[in-house]
């Protein structure tokens, strides 16, 4: 399996650390990609010309780091990173989806800062700010407590890792100890130590 992939992106990070708590990190090839650089292969994998993408030996392309981490799930039995039981499943999704929501404000505050001056939004600005507020309180409010993590708890470690990656001045972590707790215990676990994106 070839997985397009940038080293800051949460999205990708998500992926290969499920590869990597799912036994398959043997069976990955990563392809480095730079969307915004716009190279051809990635556009044939994927038409949105967006990391991460995964193509499978026998050529189907997969995009969307949801649809991916699904698909990694179902090839090993364990562990099962989305739960088998219907409610559970809709509780880890509904907190990956939440997670993935802290990455796309996050990554849209990314992009308005590339931007000429002139042409950034401080409306949006802070509405993607708020929004990240708003669900780092939720998470604090419910931290997590599984032994093994699931595909809700490794999206959310990959979203507030690149909340700080990123946007170290929002200090997100300031009412919100107990989640940088958590951070710190799930960012010692293999699959996101061996994903930390690099230091520029
Ligand atoms: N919903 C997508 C989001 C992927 C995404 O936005 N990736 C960013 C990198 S962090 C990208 O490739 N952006 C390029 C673009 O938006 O054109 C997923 O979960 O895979």
């Amino acid at each position: 399996m070839n997985l397009f992939y940038s080293p800051t992106s949460p999205y990708a990070r998500k992926c290969r650390v499920v590869a990597i708590e799912k036994g398959l990190a043997p069976q990955l090839r990563i392809i480095p990609a730079s969307p915004m650089s716009n190279p051809p292969e990635l556009h044939a994998a994927n038409p949105l010309g967006k990391v991460p993408a995964l193509v499978l030996p026998d050529g189907r392309c997969i995009v969307d780091s949801r649809v991916i981490c699904e698909y990694l799930d179902t090839q090993t039995a364990d562990p099962h990173l989305i739960p088998t039981d219907a409610a559970a499943r809709i509780d880890c999704r509904t907190r990956e989806a939440l997670a993935d929501g802290i990455a796309d404000a996050a990554f849209q505050r990314t992009m308005e800062r590339l931007r000429p001056e002139p042409q950034r939004s401080t409306d949006w600005n802070t509405r993607w700010t708020s929004a990240i507020r708003r669900a780092v309180a939720h998470f604090n409010a419910n931290i997590p407590d599984r032994p093994q993590p699931d595909l809700g708890d490794i999206a959310l470690a990959c979203a507030l890792a690149y909340v700080d990656f990123r946007h170290a001045d929002l200090g997100w972590d300031a009412d919100a100890p107990a989640l940088r707790a958590w951070l710190a215990t799930m960012l010692a676990r293999p699959g996101l130590a061996e994903t930390t994106p690099p230091s520029t």
